[in-house]
């Protein structure tokens, strides 16, 4: 057996040429969903993505991100799609259902539709935790997620491709 590192594998590229991205975005916690926005952005940019290869749509709060990430992939005009949301620990159990269904519902969009989908749903016990996350102590999760984009719309479509010498059989 060859050893592992010798074997290539297939890899996506951080490149952002000839691909469409969809940004979900919460509104709720917006004061750190817009700086999670920010660093997506910016890794979208950073790997050559223009503007007008971007879409972004707003939800009120994190509930709803995996309806909207659903209905933006059957549109059929994303190759990634980025889910952007902050959901805090209360008092109640709300979080807990809030931030559980969000995360299934994500997994379950991109499962059915078979467009990736990123996954950057702070959920956290403090603001200072989520202020940490989106931009200072821990990096920023939105940049993280934005490249995460690039890479994974790359990678689906390597792996959607018919291997080399393969007859067609129709529909391509
Ligand atoms: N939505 C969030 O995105 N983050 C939260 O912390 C949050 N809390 O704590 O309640 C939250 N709730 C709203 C929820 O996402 C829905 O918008 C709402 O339940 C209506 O469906």
């Amino acid at each position: 057996m060859a050893e592992a590192k010798k074997m290539p594998g297939i890899r996506g590229d951080l490149k952002a040429e000839g691909f469409r991205f969809g940004i979900v975005v919460s509104e709720f916690n917006s004061f750190i969903t817009g700086r999670l926005l920010a660093g997506a952005l910016d890794a979208l940019e950073r790997a050559g993505a223009a503007e007008k290869q971007i879409e972004i749509v707003r939800v009120p709060g994190s509930f709803e991100i995996p309806i909207a990430a659903k209905k933006l992939a059957a549109t059929g005009r994303f190759d990634s799609i980025i889910c952007i949301g902050c959901v805090l620990r209360g008092e109640t159990s709300h979080y807990d259902y809030v931030a559980t269904e969000t995360a299934r519902g994500i997994q379950l969009a991109q499962l059915d539709s078979g467009v990736p989908m990123a996954f950057c749903v702070l959920t956290c016990d403090t603001l200072e935790q989520a202020i940490d996350r989106a931009g200072l102590k821990s990096g920023n999760k939105g940049y993280e997620a934005g490249l995460t984009a690039v890479e994974m719309a790359h990678l689906v479509r390597k792996i959607s491709k018919r291997p080399a010498g393969s007859k067609s059989r129709g529909r391509k």
